[in-house]
């Protein structure tokens, strides 16, 4: 949009502009700029247009994302120009996402890159790598506490061996995901440590204070993130004498964004990294973001500004660059951090789908959709351009915040039914074969969490100890159940580091003191690579959950109606043990995909009749795409298998 106060301002920037950013070639910024710069402007002013320094800041924000432009690889802009003009490109059906840490994949970033025919053999073609910059030691919070921005943990590897991991993914067609920590640094961070020795400048990157007035402010109204190890959300600095804000651990200094020098030194850091030639960037703990007294300092409307003003930003220099939200809030918050009042995705493209994934753990407790199904029906409608991350687990525990009014839509009291979940996945619950454990439970709230792998929290670690055919069957069927629905819901499906492998719970955290106080540990194992070749062996369950993961993967990828363009359409059918929707293409509806999904542990039967005139016939023919049979049909129902799942066209 064309305005004149913020264009004559634009160009006495570009007039003020270094003598060796005015000499370069900026055809493409110029363009860019041009177009996003009221935005940037308006976004820029609203945060800190109170400031005296507004104008300077402003020109160090223009020259941050010339800087970025200039040192942007020839290679990595034809990738931009490519992906502007096919801008739906992440919403196709072809991708398969895997998270994993280097060191739990592989031993180093050398030995991942080594590793990548795994990826291909599995059908993974887009990967986020955990966070991999240096961390004090045993103050690491698994990669998330850094310590420098730009420099790569050296147990890992250096940027060498970065770069050579993203030029072996580039030739395979692998999307690179990396981690952008926004909200927070180490407190062995340079900023912390120049603060620590009384520095003004960097003591204005945190919130520091004198006494603990402004922190009681904050204390009424912020919950506890992490209330078991560290309870509240201010630590005292005995050098500093000063208290620090510190929401997650007390090693973890929040930066503050009310000051424009830290989001620009974030906004260089994020450049620096698409330059690395990563296509993705998770940004961490974005909720987080912007801090009020008097609020929960969670989803503040500043927050999203923030991120608006980081994707403006982004787009003038690397516009090829996605952005995914982990803001693992609400329902109706997650929404947002695609942006609001807007048609388009304006600040994430991406973001995590912790309600799905808390749903679907939900059904398997419940052994019933009738959550799963309230909570997606709940679930407010996406922009364009815009997508979901689908997971079933990944590196954090799990939370149960599902929206109350769905639990009671479902027929629960919400604090009971959160209780048994938890009681569930830890294993009290006396027919539960889930071995979790319970994480952070907050006795002010009495909320807990849960941590335990996929494997083990669908019941395989206890069956295979029972060696009961039956029940080892289950929890593999249960976990083919559950990622058939991340495969086909509408959004990119996330795999977890060993979940295709059976990876159980890996107990030798309680032996390291880093580790032992947080049991999130206790589902971020080490691949066992001489165990995973049983996945070629046939009769094994490593064999079999494998192999049905690697052709659910290829059968996704042949299936348009899978992309998302907000093709679904959610069905009641009347039995509660079942989930179903329709998948169908936008361009040619009728061609549908029926995914239809059996919770219980007893046969249960899809009745067509109730489900007839929603696009499907009531004498269709079906076929379902996993197996390659016809599913069995009798008297115009469809019977499902315990745990089973379909995935059908009409024939
Ligand atoms: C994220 O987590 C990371 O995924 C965690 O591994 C980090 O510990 C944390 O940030 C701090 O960097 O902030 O928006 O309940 O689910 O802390 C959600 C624990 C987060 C995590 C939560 C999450």
């Amino acid at each position: 949009m064309y305005e004149q106060v913020s264009h004559s301002l634009l160009n006495a920037i570009l007039d003020d502009l270094k003598p060796e950013i005015r000499r370069q070639d900026l055809r493409h910024f110029y363009t860019r700029l041009g177009a996003n710069f009221y935005a940037i402007y308006s976004l820029f002013s609203t945060l800190y247009g109170h400031r005296d320094d507004f104008k300077p800041q402003m020109l160090r924000l223009v020259e941050t994302m010339a800087k970025g432009y200039i040192n942007r690889s020839i290679e990595l802009e034809r990738i931009d120009i490519q992906r502007e003009l096919d801008h739906n490109w992440f919403l196709s059906q072809k991708w398969v996402g895997l998270a994993l840490y280097t060191n739990g994949f592989a031993e180093n970033l050398a030995d991942l890159a080594n590793k990548t025919p795994y990826f291909q053999e599995l059908g993974i073609n887009m990967v986020h790598i955990m966070p991999i910059l240096m961390c004090p030691t045993g103050k690491s919070d698994g990669g998330y506490a850094i310590s420098d921005f730009r420099q790569i943990d050296d147990r890992l590897g250096d940027m060498n061996d970065l770069r050579q991991v993203a030029a072996e993914f580039r030739k395979r067609d692998i999307l690179l995901v990396l981690d952008i920590v926004l909200n927070h640094t180490s407190d062995e961070h340079e900023w912390a440590k120049k603060a620590v020795i009384g520095e003004r400048r960097y003591q204005n990157y945190y919130f520091i204070f004198d006494n603990r007035e402004i922190p009681d402010m904050f204390e009424q109204s912020m919950p506890d993130i992490f209330p078991e190890t560290d309870p509240g959300n201010f630590t005292w600095n005995a050098d500093m004498q000063k208290w620090v804000m510190t929401v997650f651990h007390d090693y973890q200094w929040d930066l503050n964004y009310s000051n424009p020098e830290v989001f620009i030194e974030m906004l260089d850091i994020i450049l620096f990294w698409a330059n690395q030639g990563v296509d993705v960037l998770r940004l961490d703990a974005v909720a987080f973001l912007w801090k009020k007294i008097g609020t929960s300092c969670q989803n503040e409307r500043n927050a999203h500004l923030i991120l608006q003003l980081m994707k403006d930003c982004c787009q003038v220099t690397a516009p090829g660059v996605l952005f995914i939200a982990e803001a693992i809030v609400a329902p109706v918050e997650v929404i947002k951090y695609f942006g609001e009042d807007a048609i388009i995705a304006k600040e994430c493209e991406i973001a995590y789908n912790a309600t799905l994934m808390a749903l679907l753990w939900d059904s398997i407790a419940t052994k019933n959709a009738k959550l799963l199904y309230q909570g997606i029906k709940s679930l407010p409608a996406k922009l364009e351009r815009a997508t979901w991350l689908n997971y079933v687990r990944c590196h954090d525990d799990i939370g149960f915040g599902f929206d109350d009014n769905d639990i009671r839509a479902a027929g629960y009291e919400p604090t009971a039914h959160r209780k048994f979940l938890v009681d569930y996945f830890s294993g009290q619950f006396a027919e539960s074969p889930a071995r979790g454990m319970v994480f952070m439970r907050d006795e002010k709230t009495g909320d807990a969490r849960i941590c335990g792998s996929l494997a083990s929290l669908a019941g395989l670690e206890s069956s295979l100890e029972s060696g009961d055919a039956a029940l080892i069957s289950s929890a593999i069927d249960k976990v083919l159940l559950l990622h058939s629905l991340i495969l086909s819901f509408g959004g990119i499906p996330l795999l977890y580091n060993g979940d295709a492998l059976c990876v159980l719970n890996d107990y030798v955290y309680h032996d390291d003191p880093g580790k032992s106080n947080d049991n999130r540990w206790i589902h971020r194992p080490k691949i066992n690579w001489e165990r995973a070749e049983l996945r070629k062996k046939q009769g094994t369950v490593e064999y079999n959950l494998f192999n049905a993961l690697k052709k659910m993967i290829a059968i996704r990828k042949e299936t348009s109606a899978f992309a998302d363009f907000n093709n679904r359409e959610l069905l009641d059918v009347n039995n509660e043990h079942l989930l179903c929707f329709i998948r169908f293409n936008h361009l040619r509806p009728s061609e549908r995909v029926l995914v239809v999904a059996n919770f219980d542990a007893n046969p249960q039967y899809l009745d067509l009749e109730v489900i007839s005139g929603k696009g499907i016939t009531l004498y269709a023919h079906f076929i379902d795409l996993y197996s390659g049979r016809s599913p069995t049909q009798y008297d115009r129902r469809l019977v499902l298998q315990a745990y089973q799942f379909y995935w059908l066209t009409e024939i």
